[in-house]
């Protein structure tokens, strides 16, 4: 799997900014600070694409980026990185006023072919069992991702990722993913070009 172009569309502050078209859409969600600018740049191999920022929650905004790539299941696509959730430091107005932002978008776009759910693999969080449950009723199964697996040792992986499982209530297990080893790269491909396919 190879990226040929990967380029920034625009930020979205509204639902009129979003695309319209025929592309497919593929959409990444999680906490802030799950690492997930970090898992766009790997899973891209650009670096600094979407900013893996020092300052928890900085993302507010609906990005668009368009993707090409040498893989005929996956020659066009748009990736939709949406705005961390959940950031305790950002005040509860504030949040308020992204929320509706996402859910208009998981919810209205017509193109939307795959979500990705974000959650950090030794924190299970309300908010990431809210959104999974959900994405599950708006009929919006998403593709679970553990980040940050490097960190955990070998001899508390399994146990830790039984703990997600269940803790989340997942019927597919997560994909454990790494942006510092580069682990879960190809796992995650198939899985997005199973949803791109079908
Ligand atoms: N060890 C390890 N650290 C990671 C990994 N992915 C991200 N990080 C670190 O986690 C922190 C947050 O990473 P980001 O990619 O910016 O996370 P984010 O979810 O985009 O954060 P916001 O956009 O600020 O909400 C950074 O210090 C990263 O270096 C990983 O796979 N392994
Ligand atoms: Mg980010």
């Amino acid at each position: 799997m190879k990226i040929l172009t990967a380029e920034f569309i625009r930020s979205c502050a509204g639902p009129e900014q979003f695309l319209q078209g025929d592309l497919p859409e593929v959409a990444f969600i999680g906490r802030s600070n799950v690492g997930k600018s970090s898992l766009i740049n790997s899973l891209l191999q650009r670096r600094g694409l979407a900013k893996v920022s020092r300052t928890p929650g900085k993302t507010r905004l609906v990005n668009l980026f368009r993707i090409t790539s040498d893989d005929p299941g996956l020659a066009r696509f748009v990736l939709v990185d949406l705005p961390g959730y959940g950031y305790a430091r950002v005040s509860k107005s504030l949040r308020a006023e992204w929320a509706p932002l996402i859910e208009q978008y998981l919810d209205g776009s017509e193109q939307l072919r795959a979500v990705v759910v974000l959650v950090e693999s030794r924190v299970v969080s309300e908010q990431d069992r809210e959104t999974i449950a959900w994405l599950l009723s708006v009929g919006r199964p998403p593709i679970v991702v553990a980040t940050k697996v490097d960190k955990l040792k070998m001899s508390e992986r399994i146990k830790t990722l039984r703990r997600l499982h269940e803790g989340l209530g997942l019927t597919e297990e997560a994909i454990p993913y790494s942006s510092t080893t580069g682990e879960g790269r190809d796992r995650l491909w198939a899985a997005l070009k199973e949803r791109i396919r079908t």
